[in-house]
């Protein structure tokens, strides 16, 4: 299988977060894709390809004009404000205020468009931003010529990013741009399988209107995990979509066999849906030993894992998201991939 990667996602590296009470390093780090990128090489995985580069018109097919302004221009406006460090917002949107109206100012329009305090936007994180959904539409070429499955080694992530928000580390939805890119590029259906040990949020609020795509979400269950605000089973769709979403909430100390069976019950929903193509957001923060996590995956799940998501036989597109045990994630990503091809 062949790697899309880029380096340039070493120009996005997060000065902190506010997580348990604490102002603490990033879980989400540069050494995360260098691990997975070091692992690839050492197993032989295949080719290591870099992007090519594609027009932000690729990006608004899913994302606010404003949200991808905000993300280019934010870090200048900081410092314009006469204000060292990374653009970290401070106040949200919550219920009855105005959501029919931008702010003009600086720390107006990020409290508009982020929903979290992890996700700083520093002085380069846009060209490593860019770099990400490049390396995921990188990735839809591939298939686009007859591959049966890709590896789009994406950092930062994407999942937890909807069309007019960011949050959870991600800024751009990698996977769901890379799923209407598969649609705008013939595609009839695409379904996304969301494995990450968090919610979807993000690619759940671009599709849950539509049917063209079809969204299976494994994770932490919303009364006891992040984002809490969104991943519960009732959420099944709207409109024309009423039935393409389909969440699996999990409780903490969730194992392998609690975790295959709902994964089993995904892939069924897949096949019946007919997917022209699958888009893997791989999360490997079910892993035992995650440091922000609650689920309790070995190494050869990640290896089955791989395996049953091959069994769909359909062409895979797999877009990295978290996982932050950091010396292992290498190895519980690439056994996906291994598992995958047999
Ligand atoms: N109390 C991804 O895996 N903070 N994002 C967790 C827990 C954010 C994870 C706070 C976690 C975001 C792509
Ligand atoms: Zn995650």
């Amino acid at each position: 299988m062949k790697t899309i990667f880029s380096a340039d996602h070493l120009l996005h590296q997060s000065p902190g977060e506010l997580i348990f009470g604490e102002f603490l390093p990033a879980f989400e780090k540069p050494e995360r894709a260098e691990l997975v990128l070091g692992r690839v090489k050492e197993v032989g995985l295949g080719e290591i390809r870099p992007p090519e580069s594609f027009p932000v018109s690729a990006i608004t097919r899913v994302h606010a004009p404003g949200l991808v302004a905000l993300l280019q221009s934010a870090q200048a406006e900081w410092e314009g404000l006469g204000r060292t460090g990374a653009a970290y917002p401070y106040t949200w949107m919550s219920r009855g205020m105005r959501e029919d109206r931008v702010p003009a100012g600086l720390d107006g329009r990020l409290a508009y468009y982020s929903f979290d305090c992890g996700t700083p936007i520093t002085k380069t994180s846009w060209q490593a931003i860019k770099s990400s959904v490049d390396v995921a539409l990188s990735g839809v070429a591939l298939l686009n010529s007859g591959e049966r499955g890709a590896f789009s080694l994406c950092r930062p992530p994407g999942h937890h990013a909807g069309a007019d928000h960011y949050g959870g580390y991600c800024f751009l939805n990698n996977a769901a741009i890379a799923a209407q890119k598969l649609l705008d590029d013939g595609a009839k259906r695409v379904a996304i399988l969301d494995v990450d040990y968090h919610h979807g949020n993000g690619t759940q609020q671009i599709f849950y209107r539509r049917d063209d795509v079809l969204l299976v979400s494994l994770h932490g269950h919303p009364d006891q995990e992040y984002p809490y605000l969104l991943g519960w089973e009732d959420e099944i769709g709207a409109g024309a979509g009423e039935g393409f979403n389909l969440n699996f909430p999990l409780r903490w100390g969730t194992a392998w066999p609690e975790w295959s069976a709902a994964l089993e019950a995904g892939l069924k929903r897949i096949t019946a849906y007919g997917a022209d193509a699958v888009v893997v957001s791989l999360g490997v923060d079910t892993y035992k030993d995650d440091p922000i996590s609650h689920f309790l995956l070995e190494h050869e799940h990640f290896t089955q894992m791989g395996a049953r998501i091959a069994s769909l036989r359909k062409p895979v597109l797999f877009v990295m998201e978290g996982g932050y045990a950091v010396a292992e994630i290498g190895i519980n990503a690439v056994n996906v991939l291994t598992g995958f091809e047999g």
